[in-house]
C-alpha cells in the first residue's frame, strides 16, 4: 500500500516536472516567434497631432495602422547624406562564409568582412564623406551594415525592413554619410543581429579629429576590439592578448570597443590612467584615475589613455576575458588589483562652463522600464512590436528615463542620436557632460537622459545585448510625417533583431 502511494507521489512528481519543462520550452518558442511577423512596419504609428508631455511611453498604440505615405510625409529613403565637397573615403566589404584558423591553432567557422572577423578597420578623418559598399558574396539570409553611434541620414542606418531590405548574396548597398563626431565607433550587421555579430559581422570604425590630438608627449593608438565569437571570445580577431609598443613617458590611447553582449569589466594594473572619451565623446577635464574598475556594457567604448611607467609594463584585463590581456611597455610585472571601485562617470571630469543643455525644459517625456517576463525581455511590460513607439518632431526637446527593474544588465541603445545623461538614481551628474549612445544600466539603476531631436527618421532603440533584443527589448522612435516602404517579417525576409 505505501509503495504504491508512494509510485503515485513520485509519478505525480515526474509528471509535474514534465509538464513545467514544457510550458517553458512552448513560452520560449512562442517568445521567438515574437521577431517572425509574416509582414509588418516597423513605422506602424502616426500620432500627429500629440504634442503633450507625459505618460506617452505607456500610450497604447494603434495596432495594424500602416504607414501608407501620406501628402506632406517624408520616406525614409530621400532622407540622405547632404551633397557636399568633402574629401571622399571609400571602403568595399564582403560578406562571406569562412573558416578562421585562430593563433592557438583552433578553427573557427565564422561569417566575415573581407575575410577577417572583426572585419577591417576603418579609419577616416572627421568630415570626411564615407562611401562604403556592401556585397553579399554568400550569407543566405542576407546582411546589412549598420554604424553603431554614427549619426547617419534615416536611409543609411542598416536596418533591415526599416531603411533597406536585406542584401541578399549576390546582391550590394552603398552607404553615405558624413563623419562629422571624431571618436571611437563600430559597424555591424544589422539583420538577425543576434546571429550574425556573433558570427563574426562585424568591425571598427574610428574618426580621428581633423586637428590630431593636441599632447606634449607622443601617443600611441591602438583599437582593442573584444568579441564573442560563437564560444569563443576573441580581442582584435585573436584567442590570445595583444600587446601594445610603448616607451616610457609616452602615451598609449586604447580605444576598448565591446562588442559582445555581456558587460565586461576591465582592471588597469601598473599605471594610473585617465578615461578620455565614452562612446566616442571626449570628456571634460578627466581625472586621473588609479586601481580602479572600467565597466564597458556591450555596444559601449571607452578611449583610456595611459602613460608608460619608466619601471615595467601596464596590463589591462577583463575576468570576462581570461587569457585575453593588452600589454603595454616592457619591464617588470605589476601588481594585479582587482578589487578597486567601479569607474563612475557622476564626478568625474568637470563641468563645461555655461552649460545650458541642464536648463532645457522637455518638450516630451518618456519613461521606460526594461525589464522581463518570463522568456520575454520587456520595456513597460511589452515586447518589441507591442511597444509604443516614442513619437517625436524635429527639434524636440526629449527626456527619457530609463530604469533598469531586472533581467540583467541592460545596455541602452538609440539610433541615429546622441544622447546625454543627466542624472543617476536621482543624483545629477557634477563632473563632466557624458553624451552617449549606449547607456549601460544595471538592475535597480534609474536615469535621466536628454536628447535633442535633430535628425528625422524612424530609428532603433533597443538592448545591446542583442540576445535580449531578440528576446523583445526593442523598440521604435519614430518622428512624425516620416515613412518607410520596407516590410519586417518572413514574407521579406528582413528580420533585424532576431
Ligand atoms: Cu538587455
Amino acid at each position: 500500500m505505501l509503495t504504491r502511494r508512494k509510485t503515485v507521489i513520485y509519478v505525480g512528481i515526474l509528471l509535474l516536472i514534465v509538464l513545467m519543462i514544457g510550458a517553458a520550452v512552448s513560452t520560449y518558442l512562442w517568445q521567438m516567434r515574437l521577431q517572425k511577423p509574416v509582414e509588418m512596419s516597423m513605422a506602424h504609428h502616426t500620432m500627429g497631432g500629440m504634442t503633450e508631455m507625459a505618460g506617452m511611453g505607456h500610450m497604447e498604440h494603434m495596432a495594424g495602422m500602416e504607414n501608407s505615405p501620406a501628402e506632406g510625409e517624408l520616406s525614409c529613403d530621400s532622407l540622405t547624406a547632404p551633397e557636399s565637397s568633402a574629401p571622399i573615403r571609400k571602403f568595399e566589404l564582403t560578406a562571406a562564409q569562412t573558416t578562421l584558423k585562430l593563433a592557438n591553432g583552433e578553427k573557427v567557422k565564422a561569417w566575415t568582412f573581407n575575410g577577417s572577423s572583426p572585419g577591417p578597420e576603418l579609419r577616416v578623418t572627421e568630415g570626411n564623406r564615407v562611401v562604403i559598399t556592401l556585397h553579399n558574396k554568400d550569407i543566405e539570409d542576407g546582411v546589412t551594415i549598420h554604424f553603431h553611434g554614427i549619426k547617419v541620414p534615416c536611409s543609411q542606418d542598416g536596418i533591415a525592413g526599416l531603411t533597406q531590405d536585406a542584401v541578399l548574396p549576390g546582391g550590394q548597398f552603398t552607404y553615405t554619410f558624413i563623419a562629422t563626431t571624431p571618436g571611437t565607433y563600430w559597424y555591424h550587421s544589422h539583420q538577425m543581429s543576434s546571429i550574425q555579430v556573433s558570427k563574426g559581422l562585424l568591425g571598427a570604425l574610428i574618426v580621428e579629429p581633423k586637428t590630431g590630438y593636441q599632447s606634449d608627449a607622443p601617443i600611441s593608438d591602438t583599437t582593442v576590439l573584444y568579441q564573442q565569437l560563437d564560444s569563443s571570445m576573441l580581442v582584435n580577431g585573436r584567442a590570445e592578448g595583444i600587446a601594445v609598443p610603448g616607451q616610457p613617458g609616452e602615451q598609449a590611447r586604447l580605444r576598448l570597443i565591446n562588442a559582445g553582449n555581456e558587460t565586461m569589466e576591465f582592471n588597469i594594473d601598473g599605471a594610473s590612467f585617465r578615461g578620455v572619451a565614452m562612446d566616442g565623446h571626449d570628456l571634460h577635464e578627466p581625472g586621473l584615475l588609479e586601481g580602479v574598475r572600467v565597466p564597458i556594457g556591450a555596444g559601449q567604448r571607452y578611449d583610456l589613455l595611459i602613460q608608460v611607467p619608466n619601471t615595467g609594463k601596464v596590463i589591462i584585463s577583463s575576468p570576462m576575458a581570461k587569457n585575453l590581456p593588452i600589454t603595454i611597455g616592457s619591464g617588470s610585472e605589476p601588481q594585479h588589483s582587482d578589487g578597486g571601485q567601479l569607474f563612475s562617470f557622476i564626478d568625474y571630469g568637470t563641468p563645461l562652463p555655461n552649460d545650458t543643455t541642464l536648463y532645457v525644459q522637455p518638450d516630451r517625456l518618456f519613461n521606460l522600464e526594461l525589464g522581463q517576463n518570463l522568456f520575454v525581455k520587456s520595456i513597460n511590460g511589452k515586447a518589441f512590436s507591442d511597444i509604443p513607439p516614442m513619437i517625436v518632431k524635429e527639434g524636440d526637446h526629449v527626456r527619457i528615463n530609463v530604469s533598469n527593474r531586472g533581467g540583467g544588465d541592460h545596455p541602452f541603445h538609440i539610433h541615429g542620436h546622441v544622447f546625454r545623461v543627466l542624472s543617476k538614481n536621482g543624483v545629477a551628474l557634477r563632473g563632466s557632460p557624458v553624451y552617449l549612445d549606449t547607456l549601460l544600466t544595471k538592475e535597480g539603476e534609474t536615469y535621466e537622459l536628454y536628447l535633442e531631436a535633430d535628425n528625422p527618421g524612424l530609428w532603433m532603440v533597443h538592448c545591446h545585448n542583442l540576445k535580449h533584443a531578440s528576446m523583445g527589448m526593442s523598440m521604435m522612435l519614430d518622428y512624425e510625417g516620416i515613412s518607410t516602404s520596407y516590410r519586417l517579417g518572413t514574407k521579406s525576409g528582413n528580420l533585424p533583431d532576431l
